[in-house]
């Protein structure tokens, strides 16, 4: 057997060793999900926020063949910066570690590392989901199945509005995975509030939803819970704006011939030229939004312990 390749950094292990609310990041979004400059000071500021907000960030990558929970300042300018790295989702995690690539943690790789560390709640941006298309490509994101098997529950601004909402929503209801809005009675849609679509639970406050996580702990239910958050209204796209804009990235996508993992950052980044770089903007104040609330539960969660 191999030794577990886990590094956690001082400030994660200090956390964790006396129970303070930990909250992980992912590092696909800062790779793949947004261009620099953007994703490292947004990376930075999510950090801070977190620690403002009485919480200790723990950013996920894989570093060398190594899991790394917990990245200081230079660490992630490289991330943001470096050309090397994959993109790694479950079905590549062993490959990545075993053949000492660098690589960045989608949300279903960063929910099974945040396990292995200890670590129950985590933020990003928007989940994977159903591809629009999927008729045709069979193309379902690897973050859906992840929350049918993995205990973590994670902080989003919906699923992405690219994708095939009422079909995700309807692969998380079959898989038995929670998805409760917060403060919303509608799903969010990435960068709009509203999808339009009813989301499945509804929650008011933080203390509700940890009351919720260990409950399904105490069920002994597997898996992760889907908390969705909607952008602040300063910051939304309203969703009739986004919709021609995403018919037209995801018609470039299929000309284009686009697939598997190359599919999400093409269509990310063809949205941030069709949009002059408002979706960008957005993107960055939904993260920031979802991580104050993942501290907020982690610390709720903290309390009740
Ligand atoms: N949230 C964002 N930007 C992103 C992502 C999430 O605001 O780039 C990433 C996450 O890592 C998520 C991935 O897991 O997009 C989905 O990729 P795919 O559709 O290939 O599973
Ligand atoms: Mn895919």
């Amino acid at each position: 057997m191999n030794a577990l390749p886990l590094v956690l950094s001082a400030e994660v292990r200090d956390a964790l060793a006396c129970g303070k609310a930990v909250v992980a990041l992912e590092s696909t979004i800062i790779t793949h999900g947004m261009p620099w400059p953007q994703n490292v000071s947004t990376a930075r500021e999510v950090e801070n926020l977190v620690r403002a907000e009485g919480g200790v960030p723990a950013t996920i990558a894989i570093i060398s063949g190594k899991i790394h929970v917990g990245l200081d300042d230079s660490t992630l300018e490289w991330l943001g910066t470096a050309k090397d790295v994959m993109k790694v989702s479950r079905a590549d995690l062993a490959y990545a570690l075993s053949a000492g690539r660098h690589g960045s943690t989608t949300v279903a790789a960063t929910m099974i590392c945040a396990h292995l560390a200890g670590i129950g709640v985590f933020a990003t941006g928007g989940i994977g989901g159903v591809h629009r298309g999927v008729e045709e490509t069979m193309d379902i994101s690897a973050d859906l199945t992840e929350f049918a098997r993995t205990p973590v529950a994670v902080v989003c601004a919906g699923a992405k509005a690219l994708l095939d909402l009422p079909r995700t929503l309807e692969f998380l209801e079959t898989q038995g995975v929670p998805v409760v809005g917060y403060e919303t009675s509608d799903f969010p849609a990435f960068w709009s509030r509203s999808s339009g679509l009813p989301v499945p639970l509804r929650a008011d406050s933080a203390k509700e939803i940890a009351s919720m996580i260990s409950m399904r702990a105490t069920l002994g239910l597997d898996g992760g819970v889907v908390v969705a958050n909607p952008v602040p209204a300063a910051s939304e796209i309203p969703r009739a704006e986004m919709e021609a804009f995403i018919t037209q990235a995801v018609e470039e996508a299929r000309r284009d011939g686009i697939t598997g993992k190359a599919v999400t950052p093409y269509l990310l980044s063809r949205m941030l030229e069709l949009t002059a770089g408002r979706s960008l903007e957005t993107n960055i104040a939904l993260v920031l939004n979802n991580a104050r609330l993942a501290t907020h539960i982690a610390l709720a969660l903290g309390a009740k312990a």
